[in-house]
């Protein structure tokens, strides 16, 4: 089953013709084995036998779980699922003093596109970013420990989708605004749309040595939706390209949807000339932010018009072009960045928006690609070779094609309806070829049944061949929007935390171990070690902490088995409190001992054999 989708016009058509096909990814001794990794069955090229490694991690945002799940290709096997902007109690994360209050006062988030640390437009492996669409926030993982090291608030703005894009050098994370709201998100009326509503894109810096996170500037950029965007590379890397939709600056779905404008743009612009601006002080300061206005601090921002609501926009890996997919336009377009240079030096512009000059089309269009009965395409990655790779979302399918020619090379269903795919290494200036995974967004029957809702579907193809082939799948919990896949041995984890002989808050030694008391509040020092936990090692019964209701308790917890994956957690029963202490690692726990009674504690995570006995007793003595 190697041909695509039947002729199918429109769009209803295309997702019924859809949901008749399923293709054969069962492998056996007949599987073909037309391509060089060998002859190897499907089975083979994706089995990695136990205690042997996957050669990619794949990061996969979580969509609406506010999570990151880690999976190894090519054996497709879940290994992690890392909390960023939800609580996560298998990890503590949201329960402890730390994470606690990187979750602010925000129970999920909605993680759409994670970005890997780049150095010279390569995966450095050192940090994996990511933004949430529901609350308006960017985070930060640290990939030696895969834990979220910094959460930030995006202010005036509203849903940072489309991307946390990083640029050639991690110089920025910019983070455009999928809705259009009030600077200071303050009330306006929708009949001020137009005057008061903007749509702010932010640049945010990485402060590597503090892991920290911090807005440098913005741009209210007129009020629109954006969408994808993506760094240039190599001759483009100052610039950065991002699509935008209503730019009819419709107030209800309902215009949206009638009154669709013919062309929606390419926002283009140049980073290092609004850095530029700000060192210049060529802004104004609203709301604690530097605010770039175009229409006022003119210059290093351009548009560029575009077949009615795009939705992806990718830089190719040389840095020369750039393709937008439109997602009601069947085609893809194929831009120029020396083109839109040139056009923008020698002012080839079509008038303006909001102050914005509008490039000439024509002056910056390479090619338009329409391959046969194709539609929907969302998004496009690349291969060693150069050539692009498009999800096609209703007709679903993956088309390859050529950039430079426009000829579609081959096309493979997959189940279905994919938005984005990741290749290996894609949006490096360096990809490596061999794998695509489609994330499919309808899975229908693919896996065994767990009720009316199914899971989504990652279907990974091997590359190598002359055709592509669908060679291995997994279901994956709702729902990963965009991914990343990193060569594994780009990532340095490290199996220990190092002793921090300064830390006031760990215990390394028995005899460090106490339990002090400052009024109504209670400081417990201690120890977690297998199989028992020590809070002072003087008290008669150390594995006890006794307190007076409504004190102030803060728990400090230090895991002294030095030793790799012997991590414990501690939790108190019916006070809904658990953290995780991994190897070496100190964390806190605060709250208040408002219930008074009698409550046992325990170590939540598997140790020794002696887990069970990894107990103690929390005491609250009545008022
Ligand atoms: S989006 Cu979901 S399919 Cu958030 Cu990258 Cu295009
Ligand atoms: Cu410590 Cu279980």
């Amino acid at each position: 089953m190697k041909n695509w989708i039947p002729a199918a016009t429109g769009l209803v058509a295309g997702v019924l013709a859809a949901t008749v096909f399923f293709a054969d990814f069962s492998s056996g001794p007949s599987g073909s084995a037309t391509n060089d990794h060998a002859n190897k069955t499907n089975a083979e090229k994706v089995y990695v036998p136990f205690g042997e490694k996957d050669e990619y991690y794949l990061m996969a945002s979580g969509g609406h779980s506010g999570q990151m799940f880690i999976y190894g290709v090519p054996s497709m096997r879940h290994i992690r699922t890392v909390p960023v902007f939800s609580p996560d109690s298998a990890t503590g994360y949201g329960f402890d003093k730390h994470t606690k209050e990187l979750m602010g006062d925000y129970n999920w988030g909605d993680l759409h596109h994670p970005a890997l640390s780049e150095t010279d437009g390569d995966y450095d492996g050192k940090y994996l970013f990511a933004t949430d669409v529901g609350n308006s926030r960017a985070a930060v993982m640290n990939l030696e420990t895969f834990t979220t090291r910094d959460i930030i608030d995006v202010p005036n703005t509203s849903g940072p989708h489309c991307a946390a894009f990083v640029t050639q050098n991690t110089e920025y994370m910019f983070l455009p605004t999928r809705f259009a709201v009030p600077i200071g998100s303050e009330y306006a009326s929708l009949d001020d749309y137009s005057e008061k509503y903007r749509g702010v894109m932010s640049a945010v810096t990485f402060d590597e040595e503090n892991e920290k996170l911090n807005i440098a500037y913005q741009v209210a950029l007129p009020p629109w939706s954006y969408d994808l965007s993506d760094a240039g590379k190599k001759m483009s890397a100052d610039w950065a390209v991002m699509t935008t939709y209503n730019t009819e600056e419709a107030t209800t779905n309902l215009e949206i949807n009638a009154s669709q404008a013919d062309r929606d743009y390419i926002v283009l612009f140049n980073w290092k000339e609004l850095e530029q601006k700000i060192q210049d002080g060529d802004y104004d300061e609203v709301t604690g932010q530097k605010m770039i206005f175009p229409e006022k601090h003119k210059g290093g921002i351009y548009l560029v018009p575009v077949a009615k609501s795009p939705h992806g926009v990718d830089v190719t890996p040389d840095g020369e072009h750039f393709i937008a997919s439109g997602k009601l336009a069947p085609a893809m377009t194929v831009f120029s960045f020396q083109k839109a240079f040139d056009a923008i030096e020698n002012e080839d512009f079509a008038g303006e928006r909001n102050g914005i000059p509008i490039i000439n089309y024509d002056s910056v269009m390479e090619r338009e690609v329409d391959p046969e009965n194709a539609l929907g395409p969302l998004h496009t990655q690349f291969d060693d070779k150069g050539m692009a790779y498009t999800t096609m979302f209703i007709s679903s399918e993956i088309v390859k094609w050529d950039p430079k020619t426009g000829e579609t090379l081959d096309r493979v269903p997959v189940q279905y309806s994919p938005g984005h795919s990741v290749a290996a290494e894609g949006d490096t200036v360096n990809p490596d070829g061999k794998y695509l995974i489609a994330l499919n967004k309808i899975a229908k029957d693919s896996y065994l049944s767990v009720g009316p809702s199914h899971p989504e579907s990652m279907q990974l193809i091997d590359l190598t061949g002359d055709k592509m082939e669908v060679i291995q799948s997994a279901p994956v919990n709702p729902e990963p929007h965009y991914a990343q896949m990193i060569k594994a041995d780009k990532i340095k984890t490290i199996s220990i935390y190092e002793k921090e002989e300064n830390n006031p808050l760990a215990a390394y030694n028995q005899e460090d171990t106490r339990i002090e008391r400052k009024g109504n509040e209670v400081h417990v020092y201690g120890i977690a070690m297998r199989s028992k936990f020590i809070f002072d090692a003087k008290a008669e019964r150390p594995d006890v902490i006794e307190v007076n209701e409504g004190d102030k308790v803060f728990i400090h917890l230090t895991n002294i088995d030095f030793d790799q994956d012997i991590t414990h957690g501690f939790a108190i029963n019916s006070y809904d409190l658990n953290m995780e202490v991994q190897p070496g690692q100190t964390n806190t726990i605060e709250f208040t001992a408002n219930k008074a009674g009698t409550y046992p504690m325990y170590c939540t995570n598997f140790c020794s054999a002696l887990h069970q006995e990894m107990t103690g007793y929390f005491l609250v003595k009545p008022k």
